[in-house]
């Protein structure tokens, strides 16, 4: 496919992950370029394994090499779903000794109601541990609004969420069911608003009320207090001392191509992504895709498309979305080339898909699960991938 960018690369292209810091409309894309550059990665590991505890021990040691810890939650037996000491609450634990975001490879695509509930509620409450998630927007643009509304509604309500606890043989936040958990936020909020006069404030910041016979206590945390749970042991505490933890917000990248043989989403498809990337910045980070989609035109990708609107010129020229791009192998020793995995997966070195087609973040799944020493192969596809980065500024500078 050939790209307007071919003879005229775009500047995000050119600029250093650290120089795309200030230009970035999402807080998350700017943590992660600044996160790129505090551990000079931009790898991804797709953690595909079988069990919970598998994905735990892996993300556990090989995590000092990733800047990104992609899951398929389904996939995994035993994952358990408690959200303060379960498996996700686990997984944001390691992310933040390590420095690493979650990304749940969800392809979510439905009406906007089903997926707002997908994202934020039912088993896996995917919104509460996963920074990042991704859509396949075959059901349009739509979906994208909305789930950028349910992740905003479910930020708004952490601050009384989390922090409200309720005892004296009152069942705690996280036993009620979503609506009446809701109901039961809410009634303490109007509580704790009237009772001012009955408040004591003890030594750790904390303030009880008596209401009746229930305790209700808050803690005074910042707002944007990053830690979503009171999580499991002292090791779980640690956190990666080269950067502050992760911002709370959530994002999305927009699967707009594939990498297995024979996909169907055609130029129009993926023109129809920029559009809809473009229209909701504050959500969207970028893109899961094979190739740079910054400051791409329709004629690039869907020439003679009738889509009845497009987007101006001052848009295309202002992308900084951040690109993640899967598919990636290194060839086994005397080989050139990687080979396909025989189920339709295509691969692509580091160098061809950082360097050349222009992505920012190899994803990498059994290219280093399958390896024999798998935190020795992930710091192999680090180099890899980085000085691929480094070729391409050098490259196109
Ligand atoms: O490196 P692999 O082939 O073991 O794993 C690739 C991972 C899998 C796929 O579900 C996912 O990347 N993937 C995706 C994603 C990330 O959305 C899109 C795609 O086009 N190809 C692809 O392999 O977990």
């Amino acid at each position: 496919m050939s790209t307007s960018q071919e003879t005229q690369p775009h500047w995000s292209l050119k600029q250093s992950f650290a120089e795309r810091v200030e230009s970035s409309t999402h807080p998350l894309t700017s943590y992660l370029f600044r996160l790129m550059e505090v551990k000079q990665s931009n790898l991804c590991l797709s953690a595909d394994v079988e069990h919970a505890r598998d994905l735990l021990a892996l993300a556990d040691k090989v995590g000092p090499s990733i800047v990104v810890l992609k899951t398929h939650y389904d996939l995994i037996t035993g994952w358990d779903y408690h959200p303060h000491t379960g498996t996700g609450a686990k997984l944001a634990a390691l992310a933040r000794k390590h420095g690493f975001l979650i990304f749940e490879d969800r392809k979510f695509v439905d009406i906007g109601s089903t997926v707002q509930k997908q994202y934020t509620a039912g088993t896996a409450r995917i919104v509460e541990w996963a920074h990042i998630t991704n859509a396949d927007i075959h059901a349009g643009e739509a979906m994208v609004s909305a789930m950028a509304q349910a992740a905003q509604k479910w930020r708004e309500r952490i601050p009384y969420e989390v922090k409200t606890s309720v005892s004296v043989g009152t069942p705690v936040a996280d036993q009620f069911a979503d609506e009446e958990a809701e109901d039961r936020v809410e009634e303490l909020r109007k509580v704790v608003t009237r009772e001012t006069s009955t408040t004591t404030k003890d030594t750790d910041g904390r303030k009880s009320s008596i209401v009746s016979i229930t305790t209700v206590t808050q803690t005074y945390e910042p707002a944007d207090s990053p830690r979503l749970v009171k999580t499991i042991s002292e090791d779980d505490e640690m956190v990666f001392p080269g950067i502050e933890e992760a911002p709370l917000d959530r994002g999305l990248l927009i699967l707009a191509q594939m990498s297995s043989k024979g996909c169907l989403m055609d130029g129009k498809y993926t023109w129809e992504c920029v559009k809809a990337a473009r229209k909701n910045k504050g959500f969207v980070m970028g893109y899961v895709a094979q190739q740079n989609l910054n400051g791409i035109t329709k004629e690039a990708l869907a020439p003679g498309y009738e889509d009845g609107e497009s987007t101006t010129e001052e848009e295309a020229q202002a992308d900084n979305f951040i690109h993640m791009t899967p598919g990636c192998k290194l060839p086994p020793p005397g080989e050139e080339a990687p080979q396909g995995d025989g189920l339709g997966q295509q691969y692509n070195t580091p160098d061809n898909l950082v360097n050349i087609k222009g992505t920012d973040i190899a994803i990498v799944g059994r290219g280093i699960i399958t390896a024999a020493d798998p935190p020795a192969e992930a710091e192999r596809y680090r180099r890899k991938a980085w000085k691929a980065y480094q070729d391409r500024r050098e490259r196109l500078a």
